[in-house]
């Protein structure tokens, strides 16, 4: 028999306090958070460190992260049952990301297509956007993690965390718990209402092709009902031919619990699905919103939450560190 069948598996996720938090991390990642609740052992992460590889304001990221931090709340994780906390409070991230930086090479990290995409032609781009993956491989690998649930923007940093696992095991004898990817079936990347062709972005500037987590549901309504479809009136989930629609669908699918091939046959027109995916989305935000305003209202609460994470995190991290440490050869402290 697999000694595995029945074991509870250890599962970690972070995200940045980069911006707002949109339908897409939440579709994408976040109600995975939440489900694998219910069989898993989980830590969450306000990855705050992260937030810093890209110009930020340091007031504003004050004010996002203990907003993310509400909100993670607020979507249902259950500090009771899960840990939550913020990466800055756990040194350990940021000396195993030496050690993750160490074990990666300047070519692999060069050929991440998110720092392309976010190093763009800027005149300034910080060493830390270019190292990041190795953060992020230090973070999940701190936690012994069998299973990391996020959007399929995120494949390629997973998959270079395990490449960095199993490169340092292989030099250095086992330290590190290879993990594996979590990504939905549905949803895994929402894209732009605005540009179909685009991923739905935290930090973008497209203020009618985001929608916000938080957001007035009637702009929320506004912004399905005016989303970007495809020319030709066939309602069709063909992601390359029909991306419009298709991230209607996907959507409305991932809102609703429903095949997004099979919801296509269901309409004719694009006005209705348009108007049933606004009112999924609308009814999916309430009583999010509801949670978070009563949460809002006792910053308290969520403070003492995440300083009970942090010591949480920081237990289980110590001693996967002190291993780390002694298969490079550093002495102990
Ligand atoms: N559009 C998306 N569709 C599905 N999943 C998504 N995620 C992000 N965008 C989508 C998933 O959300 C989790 C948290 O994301 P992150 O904060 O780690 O950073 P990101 O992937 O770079 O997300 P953003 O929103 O685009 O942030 P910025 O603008 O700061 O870069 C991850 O699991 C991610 O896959």
């Amino acid at each position: 028999m697999d000694p595995t069948i029945g074991a509870v598996a250890r599962v970690f996720s972070g995200i940045k306090p980069t911006g707002p938090v949109t339908l897409g991390n939440y579709l994408g990642a976040l109600r995975n958070w939440v489900s694998a609740q219910a069989d898993d052992d989980c830590l969450y992460c306000v990855v705050d460190l992260h937030a810093l590889t890209v110009p930020h304001d340091p007031a504003e990221l004050r004010a996002l992260t203990l907003e993310l931090a509400t909100v993670l709340v607020a979507i249902g994780i259950d500090p009771d049952r899960s840990t939550l906390f913020l990466q800055s409070q756990v040194h350990e991230h940021a000396e195993l990301a030496w050690l993750m930086e160490c074990t990666a090479s300047v070519g692999e990290l060069r050929r991440m297509t998110q720092f392309k995409e976010k190093a763009g032609d800027h005149e300034f781009v910080s060493a830390g956007l270019f190292t990041y993956p190795a953060l992020m491989a230090a973070d999940i690998l701190l936690y012994d993690a069998d299973r990391v649930p996020v959007g399929d923007d995120q494949r390629q940093h997973l998959e270079l965390a395990r490449d960095l696992a199993t490169r340092f095991n292989h030099r250095f004898g086992p330290t590190f718990t290879v993990p594996e990817a979590g990504i939905p079936a549905v949803a895994a990347r929402v894209m732009d209402l605005q540009d179909p062709t685009r991923k739905m972005s935290k930090t973008e500037e497209s203020p009618q092709g985001v929608v916000l987590l938080l957001e007035d549901p009637a702009a929320i309504a506004r912004k399905i009902r005016r989303a970007v479809t495809d020319t030709g009136a066939e309602v069709r989930y063909d992601p390359e031919a029909k991306p419009g629609v298709s991230n209607l669908l996907a959507i409305l699918g991932a809102a609703t619990g429903q095949d997004p091939c099979v919801l296509a046959g269901k309409y004719e027109q694009y006005g209705p699905l348009k108007a049933d995916c606004a009112d999924a989305v609308v009814e999916l935000v309430r009583p999010i919103q509801a949670r978070y305003a009563e949460l809002a209202s006792d910053p308290g609460t969520v403070a003492e939450i995440l300083s009970r994470g942090a010591g949480k995190a920081r237990a289980l991290a110590g001693p996967v560190l002190d291993r780390a440490r002694a298969a490079v050869g550093l002495l102990p402290r």
